[in-house]
């Protein structure tokens, strides 16, 4: 039997912008009102799918979502036909119709945590989508990431579906962002890490003070139980929350793991000597923990260079490359970095570089665009087959952005009734391009 590690990205929608909606996540902050091109961003995000496509990697595709989201809208009191709905909301609560057209769902590594049919008692691939109730213009995401992953993943002798934790930031649930599996190999069970940000019914416990801890200790546990994990295969850690505070909303944006490497920065982690003893013993193998110290990468220069926001992928047994933004590469300190890391013998051996500059203006580097999924051979003809990368799709996808993609959105644009129009035409073929279904609101009126 053969095992992947499928890489499923988020393709990005087109009503992508800049709204500055992310409190604690510093881009999105910093870049807010400033005017997107949906065409490029999605463009970026196919060409890095395409070049892990090429290097010999099973890639997916994840479809995004539709928005504006008429029906958050609805729900919140607009009336009238879609259009006056459209209107009214974005006259009177700009900053709620804003939220409610963000093209979020692209960063897939949100979209849900996955445990591997290695890893579960009852040996199917477990799946529950994050509820993302930090932030409202990520907590509409939930109910169609469902469907969608449903439709993808859609035979129940291989795949189990839960449903999103309950809706409340006690059980804040921010997906595999804080979610790393290790293993010495895909198809073997491996020891999955929880990484949370505080607990939720533990005040006591430590917090971060200035921006939002979005994953708690009581959704992470949640998670392991749903999945049907056994003790002897998670461990759970708590993220730093004076990084929290230096703006490191997920964990992934300060450590990255693949197989048996655990890739993070000096301050990434409490109690992280006990936390990692935990973890290679699980493993039952030794492990390469390659630390990053402050004096070499600052806390700020890996917010700014998403220096662990990376992909760590497994070209060969033993060799692994590092997927990285091109923000990395600009930086004189992070390059300089990159090129010693690949020379220090630990299984991490090419940097490659990616422009995905639309994302990262919003905080979503390489790693936030992909979801993972380990998958035997049996699995992996089960998923639907028109969502796996091809040199085909890949073409179909590209003139689908070309024909229905804008070269620039700024926030003032959102309101357009014609953008309405043409995500929805844009997104109804793409249910049919990857055999999806009706899985938008729209569809199912
Ligand atoms: O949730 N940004 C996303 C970025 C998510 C990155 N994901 C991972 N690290 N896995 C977020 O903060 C900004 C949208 C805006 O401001 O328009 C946004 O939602």
């Amino acid at each position: 039997m053969q095992h992947f590690e499928v890489n499923f990205d988020g393709l990005v929608g087109p009503t992508h912008n800049y709204a500055g909606l992310s409190f604690g996540n510093v881009a999105s902050l910093s870049n807010a009102k400033s005017t997107s091109s949906p065409k490029a961003a999605a463009k970026q995000g196919l060409a890095k799918m395409k070049a892990l496509q090429e290097m010999g990697l099973v890639q997916g595709v994840l479809a995004p979502q539709e928005r504006p989201d008429i029906y958050a809208l609805r729900r919140l009191g607009f009336k009238g036909d879609d259009h006056q709905v459209l209107a009214n909301a974005a006259k009177h609560a700009p900053a709620i119709f804003r939220a409610c057209c963000s093209a979020s769902s692209m960063w897939t590594a949100n979209a849900a945590t996955v445990s591997p049919s290695a890893d579960t008692r009852d040996g199917k691939v477990h799946f529950t989508p994050a509820n993302l109730t930090n932030k409202f213009h990520r907590s509409l995401e939930p109910e169609t990431s469902g469907r969608i992953l449903q439709a993808m993943f859609a035979n129940p002798r291989y795949f189990e579906h839960h449903r999103h934790l309950p809706d409340n930031e006690h059980f804040g649930d921010e997906g595999a962002a804080n979610h790393t599996r290790f293993c010495t190999d895909y198809g073997f069970a491996g020891v999955e890490l929880f990484v949370y940000g505080r607990h939720a019914f533990d005040s006591s416990k430590p917090a971060p003070t200035r921006y939002p801890a979005r994953q708690t200790y009581e959704a992470s546990e949640a998670i392991a139980r749903l999945h049907d994990l056994s003790a002897d295969n998670h461990v759970f850690m708590q993220q730093n929350p004076a990084v929290i505070d230096q703006g490191v909303f997920h964990n992934d944006v300060i450590a990255v793991g693949n197989q048996n490497v655990m890739f993070y920065h000096e301050e990434a982690f409490l109690n992280e000597a006990a936390g990692f003893a935990e973890l290679e013993a699980k493993l039952g193998q030794p492990m390469h923990f390659i630390k990053v110290p402050t004096s070499v990468v600052s806390v700020e220069d890996a917010v700014k260079t998403y220096l662990f926001n990376t992909q760590l992928v497994t070209l060969k047994p033993g060799h692994m490359a590092i997927i990285a933004p091109t923000e990395c590469e600009e930086n004189e300190r992070v390059r300089a970095y990159l090129q010693e890391l690949v020379s220090m013998g630990t299984p991490i051996q090419e940097v490659r570089y990616f422009d995905v500059k639309q994302s990262m203006r919003n905080g979503g580097g390489p790693a936030c665009l992909r979801l993972r999924v380990a998958l035997n051979d049996q699995e992996l003809a089960a998923v639907n087959p028109h969502v796996i990368l091809t040199d085909e799709l890949f073409k179909r996808l590209n003139q689908w952005v070309d024909k229905h993609y804008r070269d620039e959105l700024s926030t003032d644009d959102l309101a357009d009734p014609s953008l309405l129009i043409e995500s929805r035409t844009a997104l109804d073929e793409l249910t049919q391009i990857m055999h999806l279904g009706s899985v938008y609101p729209f569809q199912r009126d």
